[in-house]
């Protein structure tokens, strides 16, 4: 397909060394999505990124909750929250990009995540849908209505990215060879594609956009 430049945004979730292998909270293959992702920020006029970036105090490290385990859920403010490894903390070498991926041409990074009391998986909502990025009202501001998501994770942040996004009234597709999940069950990251699918965005395979 052709893209739009005046009106298409590409969108890179959390392509963050703790979510690479080695990292706090690795996924499986993550790194082979970069070398995809730089290649379609070649074919891109229009770039934005997310950054996961905790406080060491935050509410969604198991560590924070004595006697809690990873992977057990707890009531966050009201919020259903599972809890995960320490990873993404503000300022660490985890909390910073893949040295591989291509950040020149970024016009901004939405950091989220930095309210301890609430977890971030969406680049434009907390969890509790209070806290906002600022992500939405930059796209919108800048003329974009068509927004291409990559990155990490395929189950948590880039699907409450993508859904958020359909939410706001984008046109929202997700490229299939530049996502990869977590996984903590072993179908999650085949829910996660169904629902956003069902929700409305479009799945695509990158050599679509070459
Ligand atoms: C993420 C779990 C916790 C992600 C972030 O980027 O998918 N997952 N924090
Ligand atoms: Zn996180």
């Amino acid at each position: 397909m052709e893209i739009d430049q005046v009106k298409s945004a590409l969108l890179i979730v959390d392509v963050q060394n703790d979510f690479l292998p080695g990292g706090a909270l690795a996924v499986a293959e993550g790194d082979t999505i970069v070398a995809v992702i730089n290649e379609l920020q070649e074919k891109f006029s229009f770039i934005v990124a997310t950054q996961d970036w905790h406080p060491r105090d935050h509410g969604s490290f198991a560590a924070n909750h004595p006697g809690k385990n990873i992977g057990e859920f707890i009531d966050l403010e009201g919020v259903r929250q599972i809890l995960w490894p320490v990873h993404c903390v503000q300022g660490t070498h985890g909390a910073a990009f893949h040295p591989d991926l291509n950040t020149t041409k970024w016009r901004k990074i939405f950091q989220k995540g930095t309210n301890p009391k609430v977890d971030s998986y969406s680049g434009f909502f907390d969890n509790n849908r209070k806290g906002d990025t600022g992500l939405g009202n930059y796209l919108k501001n800048n003329g974009i209505s068509r927004v291409f998501i990559v990155g990490l994770a395929a189950d948590y942040c880039v699907k409450y990215t993508v859904l958020d996004s359909l939410s706001l009234g984008f046109e929202s597709y997700l490229v299939a060879d530049a996502t990869k999940g977590v996984n903590l069950s072993p179908e999650d990251t085949k829910l996660a594609i169904k629902e956003m699918k069902n929700e409305g965005a479009y799945l695509i395979e990158s050599k679509a956009l070459f």
